[in-house]
């Protein structure tokens, strides 16, 4: 499946207008590289990989999303206290999603995955979390 942010939203009723606002990616080992770029990230095992991802603010970049688990959903939440990113993506077993994001301000956020089965331990507890790294647009 493959959707731009902005349309996204009637696919994903947890998606609200604040996906408008995109959020770029530039990966920590080529911050240069920017628009157009396609950011692959797996999600399975309780993990994220890459767990971490450094991004250019302003630079739209597309995010494929792989639930590479057989059985297990997974999830991507991304939200700052600001509101200027807000993220709810629910990946079933097996499956993919592409967003195109922009983050709008440099920062470090945290996303992780949402689900729990009751009286077990959540998956973010059990290590599927990661770290977003926004840089300012221009070098500095
Ligand atoms: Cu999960």
């Amino acid at each position: 499946m493959q959707s731009a942010a902005y349309l996204s939203a009637a696919k994903l009723p947890v998606l609200s207008n604040t996906c408008m606002l995109l959020f770029s990616l530039v990966c920590r080992a080529a911050p240069a590289a920017d628009a157009g770029r396609v950011i692959a990230i797996e999600m399975g095992d309780y993990r994220f990989q890459p767990d971490t991802i450094e991004l250019r603010a302003g630079v739209p970049v597309r995010l494929e999303l792989t639930n590479t688990d057989g059985f297990t959903p997974h999830n991507l939440t991304l939200r700052d206290a600001a509101g200027k990113l807000d993220l709810d993506i629910d990946i079933a077993a097996g499956s993919s999603h592409t967003i195109d994001l922009v983050a709008p301000v440099s920062g470090t956020y945290t996303f992780y995955c949402n689900k729990k089965l009751p009286f077990m331990k959540s998956h973010r507890d059990r290590g599927m979390e990661g770290s977003l790294l926004v840089v300012p647009e221009k070098p500095q």
